[in-house]
């Protein structure tokens, strides 16, 4: 999307083909700039694409969610989503989470590990967002840790690389394309509400994506990958999310 207005997007018709003519008309165009997610195949892929593409066309890339006030900060936390109870896991609670190491790997120029204490060290930002379940319910918390951004640059991303995956202990994982995971609200949280990640909401560290549904802030994290193409990478969809219903892209 870097290059493309959405002027341009507009008047090569798009927006027009969306409402009125075809929805193929509309996918081709998506696919011209690049608008097509991983998830797109099949009937309802023609939905996926023309979601993603409207949200890329209409919100600039840098939009940002909105944020609020400590006093808007809500009383009550549901959660979604337990702690794995493998063996793994269940080991680094015990530990304090002093032998979890985050993993990251793929298109950089340098792979490796990150400790808890090392991700702290670096400079930390902080928001205080909405997250909404597709559930229904959502809740307003301030959440702590490392701008995405940050990270990916320390390590190096290659040029050709195009998404961001992410891994989590207990078998979700999701991946975002490199506008989301470039975008400054886009954070590896380990604070929430001043204090350390709950072990609940995702310990020892969680992605915030505050402009996608809460299924996209993926708890429990243990790897990041960073790759070109989403179409060869497991099961082809760019998340575990399409193998339960939800789309790739969650866009709100
Ligand atoms: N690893 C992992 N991450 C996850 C989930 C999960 O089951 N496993 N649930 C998701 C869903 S559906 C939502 S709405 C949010 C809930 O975050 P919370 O439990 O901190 O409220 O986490 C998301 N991240
Ligand atoms: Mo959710």
């Amino acid at each position: 999307m870097n290059t493309v207005t959405r002027r341009k997007i507009l008047t090569t018709g798009l927006g027009v083909a969306a409402g009125a003519t075809g929805l193929a008309y509309a996918q081709r165009q998506a696919a011209r700039y690049g608008l097509i997610p991983p998830d797109s195949g099949g009937i309802w892929g023609v939905g996926e694409t023309l979601t993603y593409a409207t949200q890329r066309i209409l919100m600039s890339t840098n939009s940002l969610a909105r944020e609020f006030s400590r006093a808007d900060i809500s009383k009550v936390i549901p959660v979604s989503g337990r702690p794995p109870k493998t063996d793994p896991f269940q080991r680094l609670v015990a530990g304090g989470f002093a032998d979890w190491r985050l993993q990251v790997e793929g298109m950089v120029a340098r792979p490796g590990t990150f400790s808890l204490d090392q991700l702290r060290q670096l400079p930390s930002s902080s928001q205080i967002t909405h997250q909404a379940c597709e559930e229904g319910w959502s809740f307003i918390a301030e959440w702590t840790g490392v701008k995405l951004s940050l990270l990916l640059h320390l390590v190096g991303i290659k040029p050709e690389a195009k998404f961001v995956v992410v891994d989590a202990y207990d078998g979700v994982w999701d991946s975002l394309d490199m506008s989301d995971a470039l975008h400054p609200q886009t954070f590896l949280t380990y604070g929430l509400n001043g204090k350390d990640l709950p072990t609940d909401h995702g310990a020892p560290l969680r992605l915030r994506v505050p402009r996608q549904l809460g299924y996209k802030s993926v708890k429990y994290l243990s790897r990041i990958i960073i790759t070109d193409s989403m179409k060869n990478f497991r099961n082809g969809k760019g998340s575990s999310s399409p193998d339960y219903g939800y789309s790739w892209f969650a866009g709100i």
